[in-house]
Protein backbone atom coordinates (compact mmCIF):
# COMPACT_ATOMS: atom_id res chain seq x y z
CA UNK A 1 0.00 0.00 0.00
CA UNK A 2 2.76 2.51 1.01
CA UNK A 3 4.40 1.74 -2.15
CA UNK A 4 1.06 2.46 -4.34
CA UNK A 5 0.30 5.98 -2.68
CA UNK A 6 2.51 8.65 -1.38
CA UNK A 7 2.50 10.74 2.06
CA UNK A 8 1.85 13.84 0.04
CA UNK A 9 -1.04 12.55 -1.66
CA UNK A 10 -2.34 10.88 1.07
CA UNK A 11 -2.24 14.38 2.79
CA UNK A 12 -3.37 16.13 -0.14
CA UNK A 13 -6.40 13.66 0.05
CA UNK A 14 -7.34 14.26 3.65
CA UNK A 15 -7.23 18.14 3.69
CA UNK A 16 -9.84 17.78 0.47
CA UNK A 17 -12.22 15.24 2.08
CA UNK A 18 -11.44 17.46 5.30
CA UNK A 19 -12.56 20.94 3.20
CA UNK A 20 -15.59 19.38 1.58
CA UNK A 21 -16.93 17.55 4.39
CA UNK A 22 -17.42 20.74 6.57
CA UNK A 23 -20.71 21.68 7.79
CA UNK A 24 -21.80 24.43 5.32
CA UNK A 25 -23.41 26.41 8.26
CA UNK A 26 -20.16 26.60 10.04
CA UNK A 27 -19.08 30.39 10.23
CA UNK A 28 -15.76 31.07 9.28
CA UNK A 29 -14.02 33.87 11.28
CA UNK A 30 -12.32 36.28 9.13
CA UNK A 31 -9.91 39.15 11.42
CA UNK A 32 -8.11 40.57 8.30
CA UNK A 33 -9.66 43.67 8.27
CA UNK A 34 -8.75 44.47 4.87
CA UNK A 35 -10.25 40.72 3.80
CA UNK A 36 -13.46 42.19 6.05
CA UNK A 37 -13.59 45.55 3.74
CA UNK A 38 -13.22 43.85 0.25
CA UNK A 39 -15.76 41.34 1.45
CA UNK A 40 -18.24 44.40 2.47
CA UNK A 41 -17.81 46.32 -0.45
CA UNK A 42 -18.44 43.23 -2.47
CA UNK A 43 -21.45 42.59 -0.96
CA UNK A 44 -22.35 46.64 -0.83
CA UNK A 45 -21.49 47.50 -4.14
CA UNK A 46 -22.66 44.06 -5.76
CA UNK A 47 -19.53 44.20 -7.98
CA UNK A 48 -17.10 40.98 -8.22
CA UNK A 49 -14.93 42.95 -10.61
CA UNK A 50 -11.48 44.15 -10.57
CA UNK A 51 -9.96 46.16 -13.12
CA UNK A 52 -6.39 46.01 -14.09
CA UNK A 53 -5.91 48.87 -15.44
CA UNK A 54 -2.92 48.57 -17.46
CA UNK A 55 -2.12 51.80 -19.89
CA UNK A 56 0.61 54.07 -19.90
CA UNK A 57 -0.81 57.89 -19.15
CA UNK A 58 -2.26 59.34 -16.47
CA UNK A 59 -4.95 60.71 -19.44
CA UNK A 60 -5.79 57.27 -20.35
CA UNK A 61 -5.79 55.86 -16.91
CA UNK A 62 -8.50 58.32 -15.19
CA UNK A 63 -10.64 58.95 -18.36
CA UNK A 64 -11.32 55.09 -18.39
CA UNK A 65 -12.27 54.96 -14.30
CA UNK A 66 -14.69 57.43 -15.15
CA UNK A 67 -15.88 55.46 -17.43
CA UNK A 68 -16.16 52.55 -15.20
CA UNK A 69 -15.72 53.54 -12.07
CA UNK A 70 -18.93 52.95 -10.63
CA UNK A 71 -18.43 49.11 -11.52
CA UNK A 72 -15.79 48.27 -10.02
CA UNK A 73 -15.17 47.19 -6.46
CA UNK A 74 -11.16 47.11 -6.46
CA UNK A 75 -9.15 48.59 -9.24
CA UNK A 76 -5.76 46.73 -9.54
CA UNK A 77 -2.67 49.08 -10.55
CA UNK A 78 0.91 48.32 -12.07
CA UNK A 79 2.16 51.68 -11.42
CA UNK A 80 5.48 51.05 -12.81
CA UNK A 81 3.93 51.46 -16.42
CA UNK A 82 3.30 54.89 -16.22
CA UNK A 83 5.47 56.89 -18.45
CA UNK A 84 4.23 60.37 -17.09
CA UNK A 85 4.05 59.26 -13.32
CA UNK A 86 4.06 62.49 -11.25
CA UNK A 87 3.45 63.66 -7.40
CA UNK A 88 -0.01 64.10 -8.55
CA UNK A 89 -1.18 60.59 -9.36
CA UNK A 90 -1.68 59.13 -6.00
CA UNK A 91 -4.17 62.10 -4.48
CA UNK A 92 -6.00 62.06 -7.76
CA UNK A 93 -6.12 58.47 -7.39
CA UNK A 94 -7.39 58.49 -3.94
CA UNK A 95 -10.52 61.19 -4.95
CA UNK A 96 -11.22 58.22 -7.50
CA UNK A 97 -11.33 55.57 -5.15
CA UNK A 98 -13.50 57.94 -2.66
CA UNK A 99 -15.68 59.03 -5.43
CA UNK A 100 -16.30 55.66 -7.49
CA UNK A 101 -15.69 53.53 -4.15
CA UNK A 102 -13.29 51.16 -5.11
CA UNK A 103 -10.38 50.03 -3.35
CA UNK A 104 -6.70 50.45 -4.39
CA UNK A 105 -4.71 47.15 -4.84
CA UNK A 106 -1.20 47.28 -6.49
CA UNK A 107 -0.28 44.49 -8.51
CA UNK A 108 3.55 45.19 -7.63
CA UNK A 109 4.15 41.07 -7.26
CA UNK A 110 7.27 41.36 -4.47
CA UNK A 111 9.82 38.66 -4.22
CA UNK A 112 13.20 39.74 -2.91
CA UNK A 113 13.96 39.22 0.58
CA UNK A 114 12.72 41.22 3.11
CA UNK A 115 15.34 43.88 3.95
CA UNK A 116 14.75 44.33 -0.19
CA UNK A 117 10.99 44.73 -0.18
CA UNK A 118 10.54 46.79 2.76
CA UNK A 119 12.23 49.57 0.99
CA UNK A 120 10.41 48.55 -2.45
CA UNK A 121 6.92 48.70 -0.53
CA UNK A 122 8.26 52.34 1.35
CA UNK A 123 10.69 54.14 -0.40
CA UNK A 124 11.65 54.69 -3.84
CA UNK A 125 9.68 57.05 -6.28
CA UNK A 126 6.39 55.39 -5.70
CA UNK A 127 6.27 54.71 -1.63
CA UNK A 128 3.58 51.95 -2.92
CA UNK A 129 2.61 51.40 0.52
CA UNK A 130 1.01 54.84 1.34
CA UNK A 131 -1.47 54.58 -1.08
CA UNK A 132 -1.98 50.51 -1.79
CA UNK A 133 -4.15 48.73 0.27
CA UNK A 134 -3.28 45.48 -1.13
CA UNK A 135 -0.65 44.16 -2.86
CA UNK A 136 0.89 41.06 -4.62
CA UNK A 137 3.46 38.78 -3.60
CA UNK A 138 5.98 36.24 -4.50
CA UNK A 139 6.49 34.13 -1.35
CA UNK A 140 8.79 32.53 -3.49
CA UNK A 141 12.09 33.85 -0.99
CA UNK A 142 10.43 32.56 1.99
CA UNK A 143 7.94 34.06 4.79
CA UNK A 144 10.49 36.72 5.20
CA UNK A 145 9.00 38.59 2.36
CA UNK A 146 5.96 38.88 4.49
CA UNK A 147 7.77 40.41 7.38
CA UNK A 148 9.70 42.50 5.58
CA UNK A 149 6.51 44.26 3.72
CA UNK A 150 4.19 44.02 6.88
CA UNK A 151 6.12 44.44 10.17
CA UNK A 152 5.22 47.74 11.61
CA UNK A 153 2.12 48.16 8.81
CA UNK A 154 -1.14 48.62 9.73
CA UNK A 155 -4.56 48.30 7.26
CA UNK A 156 -2.65 46.66 4.74
CA UNK A 157 -2.71 43.22 3.50
CA UNK A 158 -1.53 41.00 -0.20
CA UNK A 159 -3.01 38.62 -2.05
CA UNK A 160 -0.18 34.97 -2.73
CA UNK A 161 0.41 34.37 -6.26
CA UNK A 162 -0.65 30.83 -5.80
CA UNK A 163 -0.99 29.73 -9.26
CA UNK A 164 -0.59 31.99 -12.54
CA UNK A 165 -1.96 32.33 -15.91
CA UNK A 166 0.16 32.51 -18.20
CA UNK A 167 1.67 29.48 -20.65
CA UNK A 168 4.53 27.56 -19.05
CA UNK A 169 4.71 29.17 -15.76
CA UNK A 170 6.19 26.91 -13.61
CA UNK A 171 4.09 26.85 -10.50
CA UNK A 172 3.15 23.58 -9.28
CA UNK A 173 1.16 22.16 -6.84
CA UNK A 174 3.63 21.60 -4.31
CA UNK A 175 4.60 25.41 -4.58
CA UNK A 176 0.67 26.04 -4.24
CA UNK A 177 0.50 24.25 -1.06
CA UNK A 178 3.71 25.85 0.54
CA UNK A 179 1.76 29.40 0.13
CA UNK A 180 -1.15 27.90 1.52
CA UNK A 181 1.29 26.87 4.60
CA UNK A 182 2.71 30.07 4.86
CA UNK A 183 -0.43 32.30 4.48
CA UNK A 184 -2.19 30.01 7.19
CA UNK A 185 0.67 31.82 9.11
CA UNK A 186 -0.15 35.02 8.27
CA UNK A 187 -3.57 35.85 8.20
CA UNK A 188 -3.31 39.66 9.34
CA UNK A 189 -0.80 40.29 6.44
CA UNK A 190 -2.20 37.69 3.44
CA UNK A 191 -5.65 37.63 2.40
CA UNK A 192 -6.01 35.26 0.15
CA UNK A 193 -4.46 34.13 -3.48
CA UNK A 194 -4.60 35.09 -7.29
CA UNK A 195 -5.10 31.94 -9.38
CA UNK A 196 -6.09 30.26 -12.32
CA UNK A 197 -7.08 26.79 -13.62
CA UNK A 198 -7.58 25.17 -16.59
CA UNK A 199 -11.73 24.45 -15.89
CA UNK A 200 -14.08 24.99 -13.18
CA UNK A 201 -13.46 21.68 -11.69
CA UNK A 202 -9.43 22.39 -11.53
CA UNK A 203 -10.03 25.96 -10.22
CA UNK A 204 -12.56 23.98 -7.00
CA UNK A 205 -9.92 21.53 -6.19
CA UNK A 206 -7.64 24.36 -5.99
CA UNK A 207 -9.97 26.76 -3.58
CA UNK A 208 -10.42 23.68 -1.70
CA UNK A 209 -7.55 23.22 -0.34
CA UNK A 210 -7.08 27.21 0.96
CA UNK A 211 -6.88 27.92 4.67
CA UNK A 212 -10.33 29.40 5.72
CA UNK A 213 -11.56 32.33 5.41
CA UNK A 214 -8.88 33.33 2.27
CA UNK A 215 -10.39 34.46 -0.89
CA UNK A 216 -9.20 33.72 -4.79
CA UNK A 217 -8.60 36.30 -7.13
CA UNK A 218 -8.72 34.93 -10.90
CA UNK A 219 -6.72 36.92 -13.94
CA UNK A 220 -7.02 35.77 -17.22
CA UNK A 221 -10.57 36.31 -17.62
CA UNK A 222 -12.29 37.22 -20.66
CA UNK A 223 -15.86 36.61 -22.25
CA UNK A 224 -14.42 34.15 -24.55
CA UNK A 225 -11.83 31.76 -23.66
CA UNK A 226 -8.40 32.36 -25.69
CA UNK A 227 -4.85 33.27 -25.28
CA UNK A 228 -3.12 36.32 -26.43
CA UNK A 229 0.44 36.57 -28.22
CA UNK A 230 2.51 36.39 -24.99
CA UNK A 231 1.40 33.08 -23.72
CA UNK A 232 -1.11 34.61 -21.14
CA UNK A 233 -4.32 32.59 -21.17
CA UNK A 234 -8.12 33.24 -20.63
CA UNK A 235 -11.08 31.28 -18.74
CA UNK A 236 -14.58 32.73 -18.73
CA UNK A 237 -16.14 34.71 -16.18
CA UNK A 238 -18.45 31.68 -15.55
CA UNK A 239 -15.57 29.25 -14.98
CA UNK A 240 -13.60 31.67 -12.85
CA UNK A 241 -16.57 32.80 -10.21
CA UNK A 242 -18.13 28.60 -10.59
CA UNK A 243 -14.86 27.47 -9.61
CA UNK A 244 -14.78 29.90 -6.39
CA UNK A 245 -13.15 32.64 -7.53
CA UNK A 246 -14.56 35.78 -4.96
CA UNK A 247 -13.27 38.34 -7.45
CA UNK A 248 -12.41 38.28 -11.35
CA UNK A 249 -9.49 40.60 -12.48
CA UNK A 250 -9.51 42.10 -15.99
CA UNK A 251 -8.08 44.15 -18.16
CA UNK A 252 -8.13 44.21 -21.73
CA UNK A 253 -10.60 42.57 -21.79
CA UNK A 254 -12.89 46.03 -20.78
CA UNK A 255 -10.03 48.79 -21.42
CA UNK A 256 -9.23 47.48 -25.38
CA UNK A 257 -13.45 47.64 -25.90
CA UNK A 258 -14.97 49.95 -28.06
CA UNK A 259 -17.63 50.82 -25.14
CA UNK A 260 -15.93 50.71 -22.33
CA UNK A 261 -18.49 51.34 -19.47
CA UNK A 262 -20.55 48.86 -21.65
CA UNK A 263 -18.46 46.19 -21.51
CA UNK A 264 -17.40 46.42 -17.82
CA UNK A 265 -21.07 46.39 -16.63
CA UNK A 266 -21.53 42.79 -18.98
CA UNK A 267 -18.71 41.56 -16.82
CA UNK A 268 -19.83 42.94 -13.04
CA UNK A 269 -23.33 41.56 -13.92
CA UNK A 270 -22.40 37.96 -15.20
CA UNK A 271 -19.84 37.74 -12.25
CA UNK A 272 -22.18 38.80 -9.90
CA UNK A 273 -25.15 36.80 -11.25
CA UNK A 274 -22.84 33.51 -10.86
CA UNK A 275 -21.49 34.59 -7.82
CA UNK A 276 -25.10 35.19 -6.12
CA UNK A 277 -25.95 31.44 -7.29
CA UNK A 278 -22.94 30.41 -5.03
CA UNK A 279 -22.76 32.55 -2.25
CA UNK A 280 -26.98 32.27 -0.92
P1 LIG B 1 -5.39 41.16 -19.07
O1 LIG B 1 -5.29 42.35 -19.95
O2 LIG B 1 -6.84 40.89 -18.60
O3 LIG B 1 -4.76 39.94 -19.67
O4 LIG B 1 -4.56 41.58 -17.76
C1 LIG B 1 -4.38 40.72 -16.69
C2 LIG B 1 -3.69 41.43 -15.55
O5 LIG B 1 -3.57 40.52 -14.46
C3 LIG B 1 -2.31 41.95 -15.83
O6 LIG B 1 -2.13 43.17 -15.11
C4 LIG B 1 -1.37 40.91 -15.25
O7 LIG B 1 -0.18 41.48 -14.74
C5 LIG B 1 -2.20 40.32 -14.12
N1 LIG B 1 -1.94 38.89 -13.89
C6 LIG B 1 -2.21 37.92 -14.81
O8 LIG B 1 -2.69 38.20 -15.90
N2 LIG B 1 -1.96 36.61 -14.52
C7 LIG B 1 -1.41 36.21 -13.36
O9 LIG B 1 -1.21 35.02 -13.12
C8 LIG B 1 -1.14 37.23 -12.42
C9 LIG B 1 -1.41 38.54 -12.69
BR1 LIG B 1 -0.41 36.76 -10.82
Amino acid sequence: MNDLISEEKVKEVREFTASISKPVEQKIEITNRLTLKLMSKINRKKSNLVLSLDVTTQKEFFEILDEVGNEIVMLKTHVDILDDYDENFVPKLQEYAQKYDFIIFEDRKFADIGNTVRHQYRNGIYKISNWAEFVTVHVVAGEGILKGLFDGMENRSSFMLARMSSKGNLINETYSRKCFEVARKYPNVVSGFIGHGKDVEDIRRFKSKFPAGMLLLTPGVKLERGTDTMGQQYITVDDAIQGGADCIIVGRGIIKAEDRKKEAKIYRERAWKEYQKLNI
